[in-house]
């Protein structure tokens, strides 16, 4: 396979001014007409006039109206062009009915979609196939179906036909064409100019009453983006797809948005709190795509958390507008440290702009975009909120309808702010994630913190440098009291020391204040300070830290020493839950604990050898005993936590229904399930039924309920994804493996579909002490089915290979167990561009 360097950027020889295709759609042998206005690109000296193309039945190729003959390979063509303006025309044939890995145009349930980034408008026709060449389109459409639908605004309409114009320059990657029988659910928004815009959610038959919130949180998208970042919508409709067979979440098409149906459908019946929270921010993601990615697009596909960092970040402050900022940012801090901080500490780390690739596809990761999300909170707090705004308004005013680079985005902030961010820059090309060892003196009244940075190599990165890290520290005095509020410390140096004066008695520091920064913070705290933060703290995203890290070190106290649960973590507990001051989510957090795959992360940096058994052990009798010491509060918190108001998906009673399954979970260690079974009988929506079954299962009871509930549910295919789910995740460690080995074997196992791959094959990878079961039968059943899956979609089977990233942590016995998978992997005949980069890079 061919590696593609950044530095080896140049610019396409030609400009595009306009694009006109026609789609003749058949399943089997869709014809796709193109039109396309090119001339030679001033700024660039290669004129090499190369089309990307793939998977193409190429029909007829002119010239300024004269047939030639391409030279034509499996990646596109070449062809000889005058050195003037010109038009390209073309006709091929594609089949997006055995289109199965969901890339360019293909299938779902009789409809016809599309999916284009990064590199899937290529399989429609040829194009210079990259985010750095922009032209508006035209898109007619004949075919027989009620619905067709492209970008921009309707241009025309008639029996089989439709045609869209998109004023606005995209590149190939954000094209998109829907065709189906379709549901429209309507709505309206007048943007802040006092334009009316056309929205439409559209669904199959059947799934209208599964709209409403996402509507809802596409109108409060639109407002929230008017009124913090002064964007405004800018075409006369808005059109978001919902699409079964989908490989990610949702797609940023230009006014034709197309989600995973899991990513924008809900109702209080047959979703979570959790799904609604997560299609409320990827509407809010996508939507806000229109600025961030769209009008100002990235140069190249290893910018790509130029719009992807940038968008994570903008969502995350909405959700935190929407609903509780603390407790979104503890929830960002635990998918980092589970999703972000694993790859960049193993074996696929990379830097949150990587320098090169050989599939794109592999590179829409955690540390692109979580990390790269972190990287413009950093500079938001260095910067400040004022600056911040004047910076993107900035970015806005200056780079509007251009492909742009991380430089262009930093030099905003430098402008703004007279700010060198030399260093700051570092983020972008550095790999790893750095540790921030802490250090206190008190003495003659001043207290003096010393902070010391270091990253540990990463592939391809021996050397690191030190970067400027945020460092938020507040000091509180012996009796709780906060004596210094929040400050933000600029950490630049290997080694730094910074002076407290004029304090009475040696504070206790609260560091890292908010997740100032993406750092492993290395504070050795006893459990006495630990528990004096969890009950003082006023950042609430400390104080939930400081219970994080009791439950930590007492786990693996537990762990390594065999020793009793401490009392410091059960009677911090025990505060928190009687604590009625306090946000029932939030409580619900703090109750919380560290995955058991972070649990041997930490065992592996101390030096150990995680056991994975060693380790489930720990957290069920760290479980059994919080439940047994915080006994006498839970009927009366199982009491409190009940909700009498008609369902609302909002914070504030997603909330109490979080509390309330984790006193529901405590109380079914203690009577085997006899709460969880009158939970479930009452349950009256998805949040309440599914934490009761799943009470139920992890009591060891539950299963007439769980037939019951594929009864009820088996004619909703969201609803019975979860119900494959929670059988592998609630699974014991020797059970794990024949369960999921059985569900492969259910007829409703439709492993074609990602949703449904991966509500089995990711949940046996994410069950730690399952999928690690000493034999290697975890390891060998998930590489079958990976070996199987990837012909059929490598996008897919390519991202789920990182499940073994964390290979060498673990025993040799192991280790060899899991070698020998990634080796059959590897070995497998015509094993796709995605999947062979994966391993090979797994494999090191
Ligand atoms: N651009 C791919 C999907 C997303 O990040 O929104
Ligand atoms: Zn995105």
């Amino acid at each position: 396979p061919t590696t593609i360097y950044l530095k080896d950027y140049t610019p396409f020889g030609y400009l595009v001014d306009s694009v006109h295709l026609t789609f003749d759609l058949a399943d089997h042998a869709t014809r796709v007409t193109s039109r396309i206005a090119f001339r030679p690109n001033p700024d660039a000296t290669d004129r090499t006039f190369f089309l990307h193309g793939e998977d193409l039945t190429l029909i007829r190729a002119a010239i300024d109206g004269a047939e030639i003959t391409p030279d034509v390979t499996e990646t596109g063509l070449t062809a000889e062009v005058p050195n003037a303006p010109f038009i390209w025309e073309a006709i091929v044939e594609i089949d997006p009915g055995n289109n199965t890995a969901l890339e360019g145009l293909y299938m779902s349930n009789g409809m016809y979609c599309t999916q284009c980034e990064a590199e899937g408008f290529r399989k429609i026709t040829y194009y210079p196939d990259r985010p750095d060449v922009m032209s508006t389109f035209t898109v007619r459409i004949n075919g027989d179906l009620p619905v067709l639908l492209s970008n921009g605004n309707p241009s025309g309409k008639g029996k089989g036909w439709a045609e869209w114009t998109d004023p606005w320059p995209k590149p190939a990657y954000l094209f998109a064409l829907v065709a189906g029988d379709l549901i429209a659910h309507p709505g309206q928004f007048t943007t802040m100019s006092g334009r009316d815009v056309a929205l439409n959610l559209w669904v199959r038959p059947g799934d209208e009453e599964k709209c409403a919130f996402g509507m809802e949180a596409l109108k409060k998208s639109m407002k929230w983006d008017e009124d913090v970042y002064g964007r405004e919508y800018d075409l006369d409709v808005f059109n978001i797809v919902a699409v079964d067979d989908f490989n990610m979440g949702a797609m940023e098409n230009k006014g034709l948005n197309i989600f995973n149906s899991s990513a924008v459908l809900a109702s209080p019946e047959t979703s979570t709190d959790d799904n609604f929270e997560r299609i409320e921010a990827i509407i809010a993601h996508e939507y806000f795509h229109n600025w961030t990615g769209n009008r100002i697009t990235c140069r190249d596909w290893f910018q790509l958390c130029l719009k992807e960092g940038l968008t994570v970040f903008r969502d995350a402050e909405f959700t935190s507008d929407m609903r509780s900022a603390p407790v979104k940012r503890i929830h960002d801090a635990i998918d980092l440290r589970a999703r972000q901080f694993p790859e960049d500490n193993g074996p696929l780390s990379h830097p949150v702009r990587p320098e090169s690739f050989q599939e794109i596809n592999n590179f829409y990761t955690a540390t692109v975009y979580e990390k790269g999300a972190e990287l413009i909170g950093m500079l938001k707090r260095l910067v400040g909120d004022e600056a911040y705004k004047q910076a993107l308004d900035l970015y806005f005013d200056r780079h509007d309808g251009q492909a742009c680079t991380i430089e262009d985005w930093l030099k905003v902030f430098e402008d703004t702010t007279g700010r060198d961010l030399t260093q700051f820059k570092r983020w972008y090309s550095q790999s790893g994630t750095p540790r921030v060892t802490v250090s206190e003196d008190w003495a003659d009244g001043v207290y003096t913190l010393t902070l010391k940075q270091r990253t540990d190599p990463t592939p391809g990165q021996s050397e690191k440098l030190p970067q400027v890290i945020p460092v938020a520290v507040g000091l509180l005095s012996p009796n709780g009291d906060e004596v210094r509020p929040t400050e933000v410390l600029e950490l630049t140096e290997a080694e730094q020391s910074f002076e407290f004066t004029g304090l009475a008695a040696k504070p206790v520091a609260s560091i890292l204040r908010d997740f100032s920064a993406p750092v492993i913070l290395e504070h050795d705290h006893t459990d006495a300070e630990r528990a004096f933060l969890l009950a003082h703290d006023t950042d609430p995203f400390n104080r939930w830290q400081a219970g994080r890290s009791l439950a930590q070190d007492t786990l693996l106290r537990m762990i390594k020493h065999d020793a009793a649960p401490g009392a410091d973590y059960l009677d911090g507990m025990l505060t928190v839950l009687r604590d009625r001051d306090l946000d029932p989510a939030y409580r619900a957090l703090m109750l919380g604990l560290p995955t058991q795959s972070e649990l041997a992360a930490a065992l592996f940096e101390s030096g150990e050898t995680p056991d994975p058994m060693a380790i489930w052990t720990a957290v069920e009798t760290l479980r059994q005993a919080t439940a047994q010491h915080v006994q006498d509060l839970l009927p009366r918190l199982l009491s409190e936590t009940q909700i009498d108001a008609p369902f609302r998906p909002d914070a504030e009673q997603a909330g109490k229904r979080a509390l309330g399954g984790t006193v529901l979970y405590l109380t079914s260690r203690l009577d085997g399930g006899i709460k969880a079974a009158e939970e479930y009988a009452a349950a009256d929506n998805m949040t309440r039924q599914l934490t009761a079954l799943s009470c139920l299962l992890r009591a060891g009871a539950g299963q007439a309920e769980l037939t019951s509930f594929y009864n009820q549910w088996q004619h909703d295919r969201l609803v019975v994804d979860k119900w494959f789910a929670l059988q592998v995740s609630t699974a014991t460690p020797e059970a794990t493996v024949d369960v999921t080995r059985a569900l492969t074997q259910h007829a409703d196992f439709n492993w074609k579909n990602p949703n449904r791959f991966r509500s089995v094959i990711s949940a046996l990878a994410m069950n730690h002490a399952g999928f690690h079961r000493p034999d290697g039968a975890g390891y060998e059943l998930l590489a079958d089915w990976l070996i199987r899956l990837d012909p059929v979609n490598p996008q897919t089977t390519a991202r789920m290979c990182s499940a073994f990233q964390t290979w060498k942590r673990y025993d040799a016995e192991r280790q060899g167990l899991m070698q020998a998978q990634l080796t059959r992997i590897a070995e497998t005949p015509n094993l796709s561009r995605d999947t062979t980069e994966m391993v090979s890079r797994i494999l090191g």
